[in-house]
C-alpha cells in the first residue's frame, strides 16, 4: 500500500462514519489523519519499520495502530465493519458537487438511495421533493451537480483555471464602473487544481456589474444573479468551471479578499487569533464590539492579529503561523535566471535552437540548455549518440553566434529499468548539463522507483533529476517514490531535484519540493518547453515553489551561469558537498 492509499482509506472512514451519523470530533480525527498521510514524503512503510507511526502530527496510538494494520494485511477491521452498515456506494455520492455526507445520509436513510445512479433515478421520478433539507434549489443544485461530474473530472489544473481567470478579469475590469477585480480562493493560492473560481470587485452599481458578469462571452449558464452576486459556469478544455463574482465595498475589501482567498483551515486558524484577542473576524472585518479595527487591506487584518502579511501561496494551515515561518525572501519569478530543460525540433519540441534563445532572451534570461531526448524514447524522437553528437556541434555553433545568453547544450537522458542511464558515460561528459528523467515503466513499487532514481543521481554526469514523480495532473498518478532517500541522496551528491512547472506535472508537488528543501537539496523550477509559449509556465513552477516556501537561494536556476557551471564541476570533480 502507498501512502496514498493508507490516506484514502482514513478519507472514506471518515466519510462512512459521517454518513452513519458519528460525532464530528471522532470524524475530523480520521480527516487529519488522511491529511498527515498525503502529506508526508517519507514512504509509511518505513515510518512503521522504526516505530515512528504514532509521532506524526494527528496520529494517536489507535491510528497508529490502524495504519500498521493496513501496511501489513491490506485490510482494515474498522473498514469492513462500516462497509457492513454503510453502503460504501454512498462514497460515489459525495463526489457530487453540493452532496456532502450529511445529505448522503438523508438520501439513503429516507429514500434508500445508495449510488449515483439510483439518485439519478430518484430525482428523475421527484422524490426528493419534500424531503426536509432538500429546498427546490437544492435539488435543481444536485441535479446540475451530477452532469457536472458526468462531463469533467470535477476539478481543473491550475494553469487552465489561470487562463480563464485572467481573461474574466480582464473583461470585468473593463465594464464601466469597475474599480478592481481581484482572484481569490485557490487560484489565488495557486493549489494544483481549482475547484471554482472565486472572483471579488469593487463597482459602484454591483447589480448591473452582476448582471453584466452574467453576459459575459465565456459564460454558459447563469446560476445565480442578485445585487452583490453572481454566479456562472464557464467552459474550460474539455468541460466546464463554476464561477462566482462578489461585489465588494471598497472600505472592507481586505477583510473580503482575506475571507475568500481561504485556505478554509487557514481562516479558521486566523479567526481563533482573533477570538482569542476577545475581538472577531469575519468577510466584513476585524472588530472589536462595533468598532472595525481592520477591513480595508490584508496586511492590516495580520498585522492587527500581531502577523507578517502571509502570502496566498503560503495559507494553507501547513506552518505558517509559526514564527520566522513566512520568509521575507520567498522566491519571485524575476529572481529565475534560466530555464535548464527544454526540447527542440531535434526530437519532440517544435522550434530549433535559435527560436527558442529568442524567447529566452525576451524573457530576459542570462541562460537555456537544450535537453532533446534519448535514443530510448524512440516515440518522442530521441536521439542516437551519433545524432547527438551532431546535433549538439549545431547547438554549438548556434550558441556561439547568439549574443546576451549563454545557451548550453544538455540532454534529458532516460533513467532505463535498472537504472542505468540510455546514454554512456562518455558521451554525457561531452555535454554541459545533463537531466535523468524516468520515461517508461513508472512502477507501483515504490522500493523500485526509488533504487531507479538513486541510481541515476549516483552517476557524475546527471545534474538533476526531472519530473521525479511522473505524475500528470488529472489524467496519471504519481509514482510513488521515497522521496527522502531521493533528496537525501541529492543533497550529498549536488544534484538538483526539479520542480517541472509544466502545469499538467508540477512535479516534485509543493510538499515534497518543501520537504526536499529542508533535507539539503536544491530545487531547479524548469518548463521543459515544447513550444515557446510554454516559457510561461514557468509562473506555475514558482507558485509550487512558493507554496513549498522556497527561497531564491534554494533553487539552481536562480544562480549566475557561472554558479550552474561550478555547481555541474563539482559533482564532476568528486567533490562532496
Ligand atoms: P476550491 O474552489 O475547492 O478549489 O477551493 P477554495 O479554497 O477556493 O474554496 P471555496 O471556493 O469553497 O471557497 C473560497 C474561500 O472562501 C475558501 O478558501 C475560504 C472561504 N470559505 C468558504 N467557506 C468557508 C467556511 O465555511 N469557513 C471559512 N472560514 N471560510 C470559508
Ligand atoms: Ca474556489
Ligand atoms: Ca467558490
Ligand atoms: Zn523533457
Amino acid at each position: 500500500m502507498t501512502n496514498a492509499d493508507v490516506a484514502r482509506v482514513f478519507e472514506e472512514i471518515a466519510d462512512l462514519l459521517e454518513i452513519k451519523g458519528e460525532e464530528a470530533f471522532r470524524v475530523n480525527a480520521y480527516r487529519r489523519v488522511a491529511r498527515t498521510l498525503a502529506d508526508l514524503t517519507e514512504d509509511l512503510h518505513a515510518v512503521a519499520a522504526r516505530g515512528s507511526l504514532a509521532d506524526l502530527p494527528g496520529v494517536g496510538k489507535a491510528s497508529a495502530q490502524k495504519i500498521a494494520e493496513l501496511l501489513e494485511t491490506g485490510t482494515l477491521a474498522l473498514r469492513r465493519e462500516l462497509a457492513a452498515e454503510v453502503p460504501e456506494t454512498l462514497l460515489e455520492l459525495l463526489r457530487i458537487p453540493s452532496v456532502g455526507p450529511r445529505k448522503a445520509a438523508l438520501l439513503w436513510k429516507e429514500l434508500g438511495v445508495r449510488s449515483v445512479a439510483e439518485l439519478e433515478a430518484a430525482l428523475a421520478a421527484g422524490r426528493l421533493a419534500g424531503l426536509k433539507g432538500f429546498g427546490a434549489k437544492s435539488i435543481e443544485q444536485i441535479a446540475r451537480g451530477i452532469a457536472f461530474r458526468a462531463q469533467s473530472a470535477g476539478r481543473t489544473r491550475l494553469g487552465d483555471a489561470w487562463a480563464l481567470a485572467e481573461e474574466l478579469r480582464a473583461a470585468l475590469a473593463a465594464l464601466p464602473g469597475v474599480e478592481r477585480v481581484e482572484c481569490a480562493g485557490s487560484l489565488r493560492r495557486a493549489r494544483e487544481t481549482v475547484g471554482d473560481l472565486d472572483l471579488l470587485c469593487v463597482a459602484r452599481d454591483g447589480p448591473r456589474i452582476v448582471e453584466a458578469f452574467t453576459h459575459l462571452p465565456p459564460v454558459r449558464e447563469v446560476l445565480a444573479a442578485g445585487a452583490t452576486k453572481g454566479s456562472v459556469r464557464v467552459a474550460v478544455g474539455a468541460g466546464s468551471i463554476q464561477v462566482d463574482l462578489r461585489v465588494i465595498p471598497a472600505d472592507s475589501f481586505g477583510a473580503a479578499w482575506q475571507y475568500f482567498t481561504g485556505s478554509k483551515e487557514h481562516n479558521v486558524r486566523l479567526r481563533e487569533l482573533a477570538v482569542r484577542r476577545g475581538w472577531s473576524l469575519s468577510e466584513y472585518g476585524l472588530t472589536e464590539g462595533e468598532r472595525t479595527l481592520a477591513a480595508r487591506t490584508e496586511e492590516e487584518i495580520y498585522a492587527a492579529l500581531g502577523l507578517p502579511w502571509i502570502p496566498p501561496e503560503l495559507r494553507e494551515d501547513r506552518g505558517e503561523f509559526e514564527p520566522g515561518a513566512v520568509p521575507a525572501d520567498l522566491l519571485t519569478e524575476r529572481a529565475v535566471r534560466g530555464d535548464l530543460h527544454m526540447h527542440t525540433s531535434a526530437s519532440d519540441g517544435r522550434h530549433s535552437v535559435e527560436e527558442l534563445a529568442a524567447a529566452a532572451r525576451a524573457r530576459g534570461y542570462a541562460y537555456i540548455c537544450v535537453t532533446d531526448h534519448s535514443q530510448s524514447s524512440a516515440i518522442a524522437g530521441g536521439l542516437k549518440v551519433a545524432a547527438l553528437r551532431a546535433h549538439a556541434e549545431r547547438v554549438r555553433a548556434a550558441a556561439a553566434r547568439i549574443c546576451d545568453l549563454t545557451v548550453w547544450i544538455g540532454t534529458e537522458v532516460d533513467i532505463l529499468a535498472d537504472g542505468r542511464l540510455d546514454y554512456p558515460d562518455e558521451v554525457l561528459a561531452e555535454l554541459d548539463f545533463v537531466i535523468a528523467s524516468i520515461h517508461s515503466g513508472l512502477g507501483h513499487d515504490s522500493a523500485a522507483n526509488t533504487r531507479r532514481t538513486l541510481a541515476a543521481i549516483e552517476n557524475p554526469y546527471v545534474n538533476c533529476i526531472g519530473h521525479p514523480t511522473g505524475r500528470l495532473i488529472n489524467e496519471r498518478e504519481a509514482m510513488p517514490l521515497d522521496v527522502d532517500a531521493v533528496a537525501q541522496a541529492a543533497a550529498r551528491t549536488g544534484t538538483a531535484l526539479e520542480i517541472n512547472a509544466n502545469y499538467y506535472r508540477l512535479d516534485l508537488k509543493d510538499q515534497h519540493a518543501r520537504r526536499a528543501r529542508d533535507l539539503g537539496a536544491t530545487l531547479c523550477i524548469n518548463t521543459d518547453t515544447h513550444s515557446v509559449d510554454q516559457f510561461d509556465q514557468m509562473r506555475f513552477g514558482v507558485l509550487t515553489a512558493r507554496r513549498a516556501g522556497l527561497r531564491a537561494g534554494d533553487v539552481l536556476n536562480t544562480r549566475t551561469a557561472e554558479e550552474v557551471r561550478a555547481f555541474v564541476e563539482r559533482k564532476r570533480r568528486g567533490a562532496r558537498r
